[in-house]
């Protein structure tokens, strides 16, 4: 049976509270946990993956998870460590110990980030690529994915892993012409990593159908996503404002962008 009631976890972020609005369409009832109050949200679970008591009372009696708390972008190690390794594992224990069968975990296109940009007739990205994270943040990605397939060899329990792109209401950047992916799509996704059947662990990208698209989308359309948005329609004035993209700047050069670029984050 198709799953219903699902815990979203990092409810109170961008990515939450856009799929807090999108995914009630397809029929589920969401249980929201953030560790910040989710505004609007009474009923929210306000905790911390740190706390193990917690999510288990959390993920008791649902049907699956989607886990996008955690730290979103680079942060010192320790911090990384604490919400997003350890914090996920604390979220896999949980799930195990109560039964939940399915996980739909947010991981990011920075699991790869040092993968050179395809160009020209270059082929498209497989899912297959080693992976290369971009950051102590990428690397948590990288974990991520692992513990997922740990947990369905060991465990039993699936998981699709999404190597999400950039998902805001609009591209704002030249290389989100090639990594958008739209709430709608997002949300289009989500509910295909939901319902396919049989998925083990299955890793795919999340973006839209981009005409400048660098990843190959056939794992995400072999659960039943069909993507229907593309950022082509915003290419024009955000070339114009920006240039085009240049291979050549060690920013653009690789799927991560300025990620690759940008200087770890020390502890002080
Ligand atoms: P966000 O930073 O807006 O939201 C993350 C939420 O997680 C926040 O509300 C925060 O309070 C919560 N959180 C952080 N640490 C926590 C902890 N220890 N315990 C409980 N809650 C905690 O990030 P966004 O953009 O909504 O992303 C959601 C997820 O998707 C993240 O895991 C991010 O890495 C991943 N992702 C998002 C992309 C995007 O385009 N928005 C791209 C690739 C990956
Ligand atoms: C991510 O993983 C971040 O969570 C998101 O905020 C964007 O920066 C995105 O990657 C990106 O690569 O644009």
């Amino acid at each position: 049976p198709a799953p219903r009631t699902v815990l979203l976890t990092g409810a109170a972020g961008g990515l939450g509270t856009l799929m807090r609005g999108l995914l009630p369409e397809y029929g589920y009832a969401l249980r929201l946990l953030d560790m910040r109050p989710v505004e609007g949200e009474p009923d929210a679970i306000t905790a911390d993956l740190a706390d193990r008591a917690a999510l288990r009372e959390a993920v008791r009696g649902v049907d699956a998870v989607i886990h996008l708390a955690g730290i979103s972008l680079e942060a010192p190690f320790e911090k990384i460590l604490k919400a997003n390794i350890e914090g996920t594992y604390h979220l896999y224990e949980a799930a195990r110990e109560e039964g939940v069968g399915r996980i739909v975990f947010a991981s990011s296109n920075h699991a790869v980030g040092y993968t050179p940009r395809p160009g020209g007739d270059d082929p498209l990205i497989p899912v297959g690529t080693p992976r290369r994270p971009d950051t102590f943040y990428g690397l948590s990605k990288s974990f991520g994915e692992d513990l997922a397939q740990l947990y369905w060899d060991k465990h039993g329990i699936e998981t699709v892993s999404v190597r999400i792109g950039s998902c805001f209401p609009e591209p704002t950047s030249v290389r989100m012409l090639s990594i958008w992916m739209s709430p709608a799509d997002g949300a289009r996704l989500f509910h295909a990593a939901l319902t396919a059947e049989h998925v083990g662990h299955t890793v795919v990208y999340g973006s839209s159908a981009n005409t400048r698209l660098w990843w190959d989308l056939s794992s995400a359309r072999a659960l039943g996503y069909e993507p229907r948005d593309d950022s082509e329609p915003y290419a024009a004035e955000l070339i114009a404002e920006q240039g085009e993209p240049a291979p050549d700047d060690p920013a653009q050069a690789c799927l991560g962008g300025h990620f690759v670029t940008d200087p770890p984050i020390w502890p002080h």
